[in-house]
């Protein structure tokens, strides 16, 4: 008998076929929302599940979930999944790193010219029929070329962002919990510097750091009031890591000029504070969804799938034993 697997959320019919070669597949190809109750009543049974970052896997969740023995996560981020408590209930949880560095790079940029040109206000301007002659004044933006960017966490993201930036002839410069060893530094074109001099320096301030304890609000009220009022803040990283009640304020008083926004606090009703702002660039977390890249993605959580339930090694094993 096949090992039976959940799929909590749509896939493309590749990644089906693929792990209905191994498993006894129960899938949401109609992508329902799952709540909690209804994720642990159909994960009771099962060995394995494919999930994504909305779904909360922890204690009590597996205490419902006896055979359960593999976790696959559809995202590098792995907030949603509690790692002690998998470790403890002997269940192996993996992610999917380096596939998709280079579809977040870019959609970082895209939320940086859309933010510092303010893209999406001067279209929403034009399709509401305002544009009645060209001035002089309208719309003038931050110039992204020689600027100074900061970025917080120079990881395998973070690194794909600085050496974009090479192109624009800007300033690099980041912060991280560690120093970077050389070599990235000088691909990066990034010199190390302290979090307050990041945030006083930085004409763009781009956060590439997971979320955990240790970041929660890295950017809160204090850290927006020591940034440049002509400064732009752009967050393609996690909710949470930025404070959405702060952000709003600065946003409204004018503390910084603007935002470029993929992720929020509380996914997906964002702060409806964020909707009445017009400096603001806002995406619904698609840094990574380009049809190439999110196919990888669910290719590689299923290879996951399949290895941790056949060999016992998934290649990227986020709680080793
Ligand atoms: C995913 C992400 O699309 O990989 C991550 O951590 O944030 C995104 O690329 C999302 O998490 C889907 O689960």
């Amino acid at each position: 008998m096949k090992p039976k697997i959940l799929v909590t959320r749509e896939v493309f019919n590749d990644v089906l076929e693929y792990l209905s070669q191994y498993f006894d597949v129960t899938s949401n190809q109609p992508d329902l929302p799952m709540d909690a109750e209804t994720l642990a009543a159909n994960l009771a049974d099962k060995q394995g599940a494919m999930i994504t970052l909305s779904d909360k896997i922890d204690a009590t969740l597996l205490s419902r979930c006896p055979n359960l023995k593999a976790i696959c996560n559809i995202a590098v981020g792995y907030n949603n999944v509690d790692i002690e408590a998998c470790r403890k209930a002997g269940v192996m949880a993996t992610n999917t790193p380096g596939v998709l560095d280079d579809t977040t790079g870019d959609f970082t940029w895209a939320l940086v010219l859309a933010t510092a040109r303010r893209l999406t206000e001067a279209e929403a301007y034009l399709r509401a029929g305002q544009w009645d002659r060209w001035k002089l004044k309208q719309f003038l933006g931050l110039d992204v070329h020689h600027a100074t960017l900061g970025i917080f966490g120079l990881g395998r993201i973070g690194q794909v962002v600085a050496r974009r930036a090479i192109g624009f002839e800007m300033k690099v410069i980041y912060h991280d919990v560690r120093r970077a060893v050389s070599e990235i530094e000088e691909a990066s074109r990034a010199r190390f510097v302290s979090k307050e001099e990041l945030l006083s320096q930085a004409d763009i301030v781009t956060i590439h750091v997971p979320y955990s304890p240790a970041t929660h609000h890295l950017i809160g009220k204090q850290e927006m009031e020591r940034m440049k009022p002509t400064a732009i803040l752009i967050n393609a990283s996690r909710g949470g890591v930025v404070d959405d009640v702060a952000l709003i304020e600065a946003l409204l008083s004018g503390t910084i000029a603007g935002a470029g926004l993929d992720v929020f606090e509380n996914e997906p009703k964002l702060n409806p504070g964020f909707l009445a702002l017009k400096n603001v660039v806002l995406a619904p977390h698609i840094a990574s969804s380009s049809k190439a890249t999110r196919h990888k993605m669910a290719m590689l959580a299923a290879e996951n799938l399949v290895a941790a339930l056949t060999t016992g090694h998934p290649p990227n094993l986020l709680n080793p034993v």
